[in-house]
């Protein structure tokens, strides 16, 4: 029942945050406002800062932050054993992480270097360097998407990261910035909100931002006290069409189906 009471709460904020949402926008792919259904409820290590989640071969891959504590996990999806782990060097803050050919690529906040790893046994392949600041990584046919806390989602070759386009993310004129975790789902790019419950929907072509999906029930039911312990990570799995969220230090890791909220 937990859902349904959560998605009446969601539905009474839209309205009173008016939303904004007109006819305007009747052109885009899929509801504007979505919030979600729980299908089920995993474990997750509640010491994880997480900055990156991705589903690979049946695994879940997650990078977690903070200067001390950041690494690279495999973990088992039902149990939430970690399988695997490699700890990032102190001096480095991990960030963002995807699996592309058979790699691990997981970004840090202000060093500038992406870490390139063996996705099956998370040994240390080589390094790449980026300009900005790197917060959620994704990718799609063989090109990465970097978000860096504005509003720009860069798209680099992997193997030499050159940049080959960007795109800039906006909601009618509101340019939408903070993008963090990031997920290719099926033509969109899901992209967390840093600070926010809301995942964006985002036209990969445009920058335009088709929908947004509203969890702060999930948060809400957790009953967390650390203000930084925000919705951050979510998994893709293409095969079985399932989606997957999280946060940071969140003891729980969420299977959720979108429910499709009404305009008010
Ligand atoms: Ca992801």
């Amino acid at each position: 029942m937990r859902p349904r009471i959560a998605a009446v709460i969601v539905v009474l904020t839209a309205v009173a945050l008016g939303s904004g949402h007109g006819a305007a926008e009747g052109q885009a792919r899929g509801p504007r406002l979505s919030s979600a259904a729980i299908v089920a409820t995993f474990p997750h290590a509640p010491d994880a800062f997480t900055q990156g989640l991705e589903l690979h071969d049946g695994r879940l891959y997650e990078s977690t932050g903070l200067h001390g504590r950041s690494s690279l996990r495999i973990v088992d999806l039902a149990t939430g054993v970690i399988e695997r782990r490699v700890e990032v060097p102190a001096k480095y803050y991990a960030e963002g992480m995807t699996i592309l050919v058979g790699r691990v690529y997981q970004l840090t906040y202000r060093s500038g270097h992406c870490f390139v790893y063996d996705a099956d046994t998370l040994a240390p392949i080589t390094q790449h360097r980026y300009e900005g600041e790197g917060w959620g990584l994704t990718h799609h046919e063989g090109l990465l998407v970097m978000s860096d806390g504005t509003n720009v989602l860069r798209f680099f070759d992997p193997q030499t990261f050159a940049e080959v386009r960007r795109v800039f993310v906006h909601d009618g004129e509101r340019a939408i910035r903070q993008l963090n975790e990031l997920e290719w789902v099926e033509g969109e790019i899901f992209a967390n909100v840093w600070r926010s419950d809301r995942i964006a929907r985002i036209d990969p072509a445009t920058g335009r931002v088709n929908g947004w999906i509203d969890l702060a029930f999930l948060r809400e039911s957790l009953s967390l006290t650390e203000p930084e312990a925000v919705l951050n990570g979510i998994a893709w799995d293409a095969a079985q069409r399932r989606l997957f969220v999280t946060g940071k230090l969140w003891p729980s890791l969420f299977e959720i189906r979108l429910v499709p909220l009404a305009e008010p």
